[in-house]
């Protein structure tokens, strides 16, 4: 099918202003870390949590040895490592196979979570983070746009996507488990290849849960119902993640299925969030073990075979602090990207740069320090009578769904590239 011209030439001009992010990003992602070991001392994590019952994580002082060299903007940006799935959601003249792409997205986010027992830094409010990748065609960008309770707005884009919302979370560590409920509703765009009308998509994240504190075997896990709808069409993708019981072989599991309009099974979905998810097109048969029936041995009809839909990047063994490959890309800041990023970019944060080459104690002072010098300007505002205004987004209520929302202004890579033409300063 021919796109009207019209359409395609909204799309090269979208195109065309997401490439003026790509500057800075020249030298490609970063391959590993610049220390080999993190070497940090291994304190019980219950020795130091046992006087915490009770608490959010806001109101916990823990030794930065708890921390991983991430922010948690960048544990957001963490969201786009299978943005390939989104493409090939935009690619699919199917409307429930989008579907079924996009809830994948939706669930491929928690792989990264195992072995990630660890504290990532708190945002300072206004503080920025950016990520682009010209190889994947998309730019990210999300912002601290409250401190109490601390609140990220993020807005991600590439040409068929617009990826945004709020990251929000409620946490409470009960003793045996540690949990984090997020709030906020992500939405996503997706502009059809085939030409069809852009469709809107909103669903919510599920519970993590730090578990095995007490038996000093920590591990995340992530559970709770999922459910991803496509307003434009009225279909839904529901998937539960199950929450992990005794036995090993209930870990990671998720299933779950794509209705169509009028709430008829078209897929069945069903695998592991750390590994592999399957679907089936079998109305009836959402209850069978997908993994199993996708196995060579399997003997049902062609056309009820399973088939691969989302797979998990490997782990390599050894990288410090257990991150992920692509969580080692983050935190990069080649000289090209120095010279062109925002100076209140979570790259720029001495503490947690102090952290990834393991200076630990310099870490812990800095991340003092700065820490100190937010609450004084916090004071400095309150004693004016002032409010902290975000600058790059603000609220809006979405016409679709009539939630509130983060309203991106569109003018930080705009600024950007300005500031890069001009050499000048931010
Ligand atoms: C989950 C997905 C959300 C953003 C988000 C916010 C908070 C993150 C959480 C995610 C994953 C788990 C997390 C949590 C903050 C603390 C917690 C990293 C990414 C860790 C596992 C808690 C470690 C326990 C300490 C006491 C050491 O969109």
């Amino acid at each position: 099918i021919q796109l009207p011209a019209s359409t395609e030439d909204l799309l090269e001009g979208k195109v065309a202003e997401i490439k003026t992010g790509f500057r800075g990003y020249e030298d490609g992602p970063r391959q590993k870390l610049d220390m080999d070991e993190d070497n940090r001392p291994k304190i019980s994590l219950w020795a130091i949590l046992k006087s915490m019952i009770g608490k959010d994580m806001t109101k916990m002082t823990l030794p930065v040895s708890f921390n991983e060299p991430t922010s948690l903007l960048q544990r957001v940006a963490e969201d786009m490592e299978y943005t390939d799935l989104l493409d090939t959601a935009a690619a699919r003249a199917d409307s429930t196979e989008r579907l079924l792409y996009v809830a994948a997205f939706a669930a491929s986010e928690y792989a990264s979570t195992i072995g990630r027992v660890a504290k990532p830094f708190n945002p300072l409010l206004g503080e920025t983070y950016e990520y682009a990748r010209p190889d994947k065609g998309y730019r990210f960008f999300i912002e601290q746009v409250s401190h109490h309770p601390p609140i990220g707005a993020a807005y991600a884009e590439s040409k068929h996507w617009d990826y945004y919302g709020e990251s929000a979370v409620n946490s409470k560590f009960y003793g045996r488990s540690f949990d984090i409920n997020p709030l906020g509703t992500w939405f996503l765009r997706l502009r059809p290849t085939n030409g069809g009308k852009e469709e809107m998509y909103t669903w919510k994240k599920v519970t993590s849960s730090v578990i095995g504190i007490i038996t000093g075997n920590p591990t995340v896990d992530n559970y709770g119902l999922m459910e991803i709808k496509n307003w434009t069409t009225g279909e839904t993708c529901l998937l539960d993640f199950k929450a992990r019981g005794w036995k090993a072989s209930s870990a990671y599991q998720v299933a779950g299925k794509v209705l169509d309009a009028n709430g008829r099974v078209r897929w069945s979905v069903g695998g592991r969030w750390n590994d592999k998810i399957y679907a089936r097109l079998t109305p009836g048969f959402e209850d069978a073990d997908l993994e199993k029936s996708s196995s060579k041995h399997h003997t049902k009809a062609e056309e009820n075979k399973a088939f691969l839909v989302w797979e998990a990047h490997s782990r390599p063994t050894g990288i410090p602090f257990n991150l992920t490959p692509f969580v080692v890309t983050l935190n990069a800041l080649p000289e090209k990207l120095k010279a062109v990023v925002a100076p209140t970019d979570t790259r720029l944060r001495p503490d947690q740069r102090a952290m990834e080459v393991g200076e630990y104690d310099f870490a812990a002072t800095e991340k003092n320090r700065v820490e100190n010098k937010q609450r004084k300007k916090r004071r400095e505002r309150e004693a004016k009578g002032e409010e902290f205004v975000p600058r790059w987004f603000e609220k809006a209520r979405c016409e679709v769904t009539g939630e509130e929302y983060w309203l991106f202004n569109h003018e930080y890579w705009r600024v950007r590239h300005e500031v890069s033409d001009k050499g000048g300063a931010w």
